[in-house]
């Protein structure tokens, strides 16, 4: 992850951005509203929308995937990638909450230039997005959802089924992340563990995930409690671990509920790891937790972005846009969701009267997309899974988030 300094710019700054954006001003590079990025390769306008939180306590995530699809548009728009047409980037703010992901999605479906989108964040709103994005034949490709049910159905585990043909996602998904992580803290000595739960589609999923693995492998689960995402004081659960003596306690949520979590276990007295996903990878999860958190662990997708061969060359393009927040977790998988979009749009646009007459031959031309992006290969299985599945497991070394191991599942 790029340093948090390369991007970080003050609160007004950031206040100022998000205000302008409201009012959906062209050409800026903020959060939410339409702009035209890069020089306008031609006098036709096609959009890729983007849903994400924008605001509230996810935004450091969202704001990093909306940037990310703006500066692959510009690069398209810079090099005159799709001849004739101009592309454009229609941001919209979820607020991490399911229903207003759905108005969202309405809204950018009943506009005529959108022909794909990039989103959503989290898997509980991409369970709204999705049904009004298919019959609109829009193409959705997530960076960042890892619920396995958004491929391949309820039964993904014993009967796979595709849900919608037009979804598609570059990140992995929790199935191999949970497992990935259950390997990884027996391979530690680590056998026994308390299990937390925020209840969300993602949070529940990755932890039953995470519990399958670990017992069949030898572990086991002490205890299994849940919370309340909207709850700051996570007192009552921890009483009901911390007799239980757990060697670490695995979470299934995102930073803004797992840094104050961990940071009232060490208060008050349970002295051991917290680990959890890539909903926890992100500088302000160290910033929550404090001091305590150093031997915290999480899983996220993919491998360090520096030890990519186009790493670099993305971290110093987005650098050069002084965006007001850094990609995050998914900012690399959100420019390759563009790219691969962009790389549809070359064929489904060629001939094209419209945005809306190419959305179909878009959600089509996306699923044989097969190309060399920042994150590894940018390439769809049978239900729309990336066929990319590394995982790197991070821990709280000095105040950050440190290497510990890249890899693949085993067995
Ligand atoms: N993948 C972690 C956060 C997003 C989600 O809900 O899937």
């Amino acid at each position: 992850m790029p340093s948090r300094t390369a991007f970080r710019l003050g609160v007004t700054v950031l206040a100022t951005t998000l205000a302008l954006s409201a009012c959906g001003s062209r050409g800026d590079n903020t959060g939410g509203g339409s702009g035209q990025t890069g020089g306008g390769a031609g006098n036709k306008t096609a959009k890729i929308g983007v849903i994400a939180p924008l605001s509230g306590d996810l935004s450091a995530m969202g704001l990093g995937i909306q940037h990310s699809v703006e500066l692959a548009v510009k690069q398209a728009n810079d090099s005159g990638a799709i001849p004739g047409w101009t592309l454009e980037v229609e941001a919209k703010d979820d607020e991490a909450k399911p229903e207003t992901a759905k108005n969202a999605a309405t809204a950018l479906a009943g506009d005529s230039d959108v022909v794909g989108v990039v989103g959503t964040l989290n898997s509980s709103t991409a369970q709204n997005v999705q049904p009004v994005l298919a019959p609109a034949n829009i193409v959705m490709v997530s960076p960042a959802n890892t619920n396995p049910s958004l491929t391949r159905g309820a039964e993904f585990a014993d009967s796979p089924k595709r849900t919608y043909k037009n979804y598609f996602r570059t990140c992995t998904t929790d199935d191999v992340q949970g497992p990935f992580a259950a390997q990884y803290l027996l391979e530690q000595g680590i056998k026994t563990v308390a299990t937390v739960h925020d209840k969300k589609t993602y949070g529940q999923g990755l932890v039953d995930a995470f519990t399958k693995e670990f017992t069949a492998k030898g572990g086991t689960v002490v205890a299994a409690e849940t919370i309340n995402p909207d709850d700051a004081n996570y007192q009552n659960v921890l009483a009901a671990i911390s007799g239980k003596k757990p060697q670490a306690v695995y979470y299934g949520g995102e930073y803004p509920q797992g840094g104050p979590l961990s940071q009232q276990m060490k208060a008050g007295g349970l002295n051991v790891p917290l680990v959890g996903g890539d909903g926890l990878y992100n500088p302000k999860y160290v910033e929550l937790a404090g001091g305590t958190s150093t031997g915290d662990m999480t899983t996220s997708v993919g491998a360090p972005l520096d030890t990519l061969a186009k790493g670099k060359e993305f971290t110093d393009g987005y650098s050069a846009q002084k965006y007001d927040q850094e990609p995050g977790a998914y900012g690399a998988y959100a420019y390759d969701a563009a790219n691969a979009i962009i790389e549809g749009l070359k064929t489904s646009l060629k001939d094209a009267e419209s945005a809306e007459a190419a959305r179909q031959a878009t959600v089509d031309a996306i699923g044989k997309v097969d190309l060399e992006g920042v994150t590894g290969q940018v390439a769809f299985d049978e239900y729309g899974d990336s066929k990319t599945r590394i995982l790197t497991v991070y821990t709280v070394k000095d105040g950050a988030w440190a290497v510990a191991k890249t890899g693949e599942l085993q067995g």
